[in-house]
């Protein structure tokens, strides 16, 4: 998850939060009963004693009271927390102006059409093609193992691995505490978000061997070879390689095991196909009220909201029962049509999308993300293939 999930159009980031909480004793400077309460229009910092002044002068001098205050109160009085941890915890924070603009672009902005033929371009060029094959090669006995163990193929874990970090060589150089505790204090967007991902990083931290102070990831705080925001490192982390830790900074079995495992945690379902593409031919062969007949099963939310028995007596029926993996499919089963976007041509795409399909839409909302996944894994899996057709 190298970008920050963005929430429109497409529905807002739903990872939830790991729920476990740990309850710690309070630190000797006194935790939650230091904190004034939030919302109390005064921060309360005088008559509160050594506590106060300690969180006070722990304050980034570039952070709003307020916001730094609301921050420690989750820490210490949401997750229980000691407060002397939690100010060791933020020592000395850099603002990370970098990431602060990244996040928030100025709204004169020049906006970028998405296009999946410019992000096929990118990901589907030469270098990444053979570093795929030969981090295939590599750790093929992890990628069959974790096939087996969630149903998930290796080639699609390779292609998120290649989307996300290139098999882990660009794995982003931006200070991961200091630039989710900039974003969580001074970000105009989702700040609520990076609070609760900064929260999840020291929770991380606490409770792994992972260091703080060198941890290096995306401009949106994403970590190692598969991006994960910290709270989905806490929940969906795997040690697959059983050294007893879980290492996505530099483990590839570790990374392999994780991808598999959030996707099947997101809904993926072993042995299906994953989407079939359109070929311009099947649609050009198309009579207008027909194509007009198609549009009832578009989706652009990320679901698959249609059964494949009513495909089936649209006018793409029997295309997708030319192909022997849609025909063995129930009737009752999930499928939907998506169109993948184009500048100034809007249906230049249109997928047939299975649950796996949207299962790796909640890796990274979008169904360009999903499109070049999915095109990596079967470049990767099929050296030689034609190109994806390009609509
Ligand atoms: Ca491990």
């Amino acid at each position: 998850m190298p970008t920050i999930p963005m929430p429109k159009p497409q529905p807002e980031n739903s990872m939830a939060l790991g729920r476990r909480q740990t309850l710690h004793r309070l630190g000797r400077l006194g935790g939650a009963a230091g904190l004034a309460p939030l919302g109390s229009g005064v921060l309360g910092l005088a008559g509160l004693g050594r506590s106060s002044r300690a969180w006070a002068a722990a304050k980034p001098d570039w952070a709003p009271a307020e916001a730094w205050q609301s921050l420690l109160n989750q820490l210490v009085k949401s997750k229980g927390l000691p407060l002397a941890w939690a100010l060791e915890s933020l020592e000395n924070l850099q603002r990370q102006d970098k990431a602060l603009a990244l996040v928030n672009p100025p709204p004169d902005a020049p906006v970028i059409p998405r296009s999946l033929n410019r992000v096929l371009s990118r990901n589907l060029d030469a270098k990444t093609l053979a570093e795929g094959r030969a981090f295939m090669q590599t750790h093929r006995d992890s990628l069959n193992q974790a096939s087996e163990r969630y149903g998930v193929p290796g080639s699609i874990i390779c292609g998120i691995l290649g989307v996300e970090t290139r098999f882990g060589r660009v794995q982003g150089s931006f200070p991961v505490r200091d630039t989710l505790a900039s974003l969580a204090l001074l970000s105009p967007r989702r700040s609520e978000f990076f609070s609760q991902e900064l929260i999840e990083l020291l929770l991380l931290a606490k409770s792994s061997a992972v260091d703080l102070r060198g941890l290096q990831g995306s401009f949106a705080g994403a970590l190692g070879m598969p991006q994960f925001m910290p709270s989905s490192w806490r929940k969906y982390a795997v040690d697959f390689d059983q050294d007893g830790r879980t290492d996505l900074l530099k483990s590839p079995a570790d990374a392999i095991g994780s991808v598999a495992n959030f996707l099947l945690r997101h809904g993926w379902q072993r042995d299906r196909p994953t989407h079939r593409v359109v070929p311009p031919t099947v649609r050009e062969a198309l009579k207008v009220h027909q194509r007009v007949a198609l549009e009832a099963f578009v989706v652009t939310r990320l679901t698959a909201d249609h059964r494949l028995g009513d495909l089936r007596k649209s006018p793409l029926g029997a295309w997708i029962d030319q192909s022997e993996d849609w025909r063995d499919q129930s009737s009752e089963w999930s499928a939907s049509l998506v169109h993948l976007p184009e500048p100034d041509r809007p249906e230049a795409h249109l997928w047939l999308a299975a649950p796996n399909f949207f299962a790796i839409t909640q890796y990274n909302r979008s169904y360009v993300y999903a499109g070049s996944v999915l095109s990596l894994a079967a470049a990767l899996e099929n050296p030689g293939s034609p190109p994806p057709p390009r609509g």
